[in-house]
């Protein structure tokens, strides 16, 4: 019986992993037995070895971190220029320019299925927004540079904890209410359908990307019983692999974009997807003190920006909480 269950697991995990991991641009080939990135040792992952590029497609260092170009051309039209930008740290002092009606409040994400009419608005259009600024490309952009070794290594949770929070933080320019939903998948067993609809293109290095779909044609969605198996480890790497498995499914359930390294945070759900798989770490952090990720070195600063792991393990100092 037990041995049963955990051959389906396996089964499942593998085939997820293998999916999402595929670092070609074509979203749809299903090469199940690729590995998803040369990671054979989940504790070591292999160094890269090179710079990310000095793009004047990226001209805030705010929020890309080290993609930013230290002098951008003036043809670059930077359109948060004249912006309040708060990166939430604690020990962070918000220009006067800031309007100070949300300075001290955390950002509550809450379950998506608790926003009203106006919230769910709210989100689309800041997302909207981000993108035709042709903001939310360079972001996505960064998702598809291995350089970064954000998967399938220790660097996993902190790094996209990081990355979700540029992400809040963009959208937060345009509205300041916003924050990020959580989508449960493992509880509802279904696409946000509110969401079905919104198939934004997002420009990317490569060229413009449509986000497109396939829910349910691959892979089986993580339930609760998978989360709570994940949540049951009692170290860190444990959990985080485990974690990180329940989170390879949901990208590959979703399909199409989401299956995709390089075009899954074009979908709106990515970060929804990501929000959640955040939440259930805040969540397993409250019950395992003192567990972190075990990084030391290099591998310990979430490059492209310039937070450092243990700046990553306090939610509410980095300014956001969950409901
Ligand atoms: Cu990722």
């Amino acid at each position: 019986m037990a041995n049963a269950k955990r051959g389906k697991k396996e089964t499942k995990k593998t085939q997820s992993r293998a999916a999402y991991g595929s670092h070609d641009d074509k979203p749809y080939s299903h090469k199940r037995h690729d590995p998803p990135y040369h990671d054979p040792d989940y504790e070591n992952p292999p160094d890269y070895g090179h710079e990310p590029p000095d793009n004047p497609r990226y001209p805030d260092r705010r929020i890309y971190g080290d993609y930013a170009s230290k002098d951008p051309p003036r043809y670059v039209p930077h359109p948060f220029e004249h912006t309040c930008f708060k990166p939430r740290k604690k020990d962070y002092k918000p220009p006067a320019t800031c309007r100070d009606d949300y300075d001290d409040e955390l950002c509550i994400r809450k379950d998506h299925r608790m926003l009203t009419t106006d919230e769910q608005n709210r989100f689309l259009n800041a997302f909207t927004q981000i993108n035709i600024m042709n903001a939310l490309g360079p972001l996505v952009d960064i998702h598809s540079n291995t350089i970064h070794q954000m998967h399938h290594n220790p660097r996993f949770l902190p790094w996209h904890r990081i990355y979700l929070l540029r992400m809040e933080e963009l959208l937060m320019m345009v509205d300041p209410t916003v924050c990020i939903p959580y989508w449960k998948s493992s509880e509802e067993q279904a696409f946000p359908s509110w969401l079905l609809g919104f198939t934004p293109t997002v420009n990317l290095m490569s060229g413009p990307h449509t986000v497109i779909r396939n829910i349910g044609a691959f892979a089986i969605l993580p339930d609760a019983a998978d989360v709570a198996a994940a949540m049951a480890n009692g170290s860190f790497n444990t959990f985080a692999q485990d974690l990180e498995g329940v989170h390879d499914s949901g990208h590959v359930w979703v399909g199409g974009s989401m299956r995709s390294v390089p075009f899954a945070p074009c979908d709106p759900v990515f970060w929804m997807h990501h929000c959640e798989i955040d939440r259930i770490w805040a969540e397993w952090q409250v019950a395992n003190p003192g567990q972190n990720p075990p990084l030391t070195g290099a591998a310990a600063t979430m490059d492209p920006w310039s937070e450092a792991e243990v700046d990553t393990r306090d939610i509410t100092a980095l300014g956001y909480g969950y409901v």
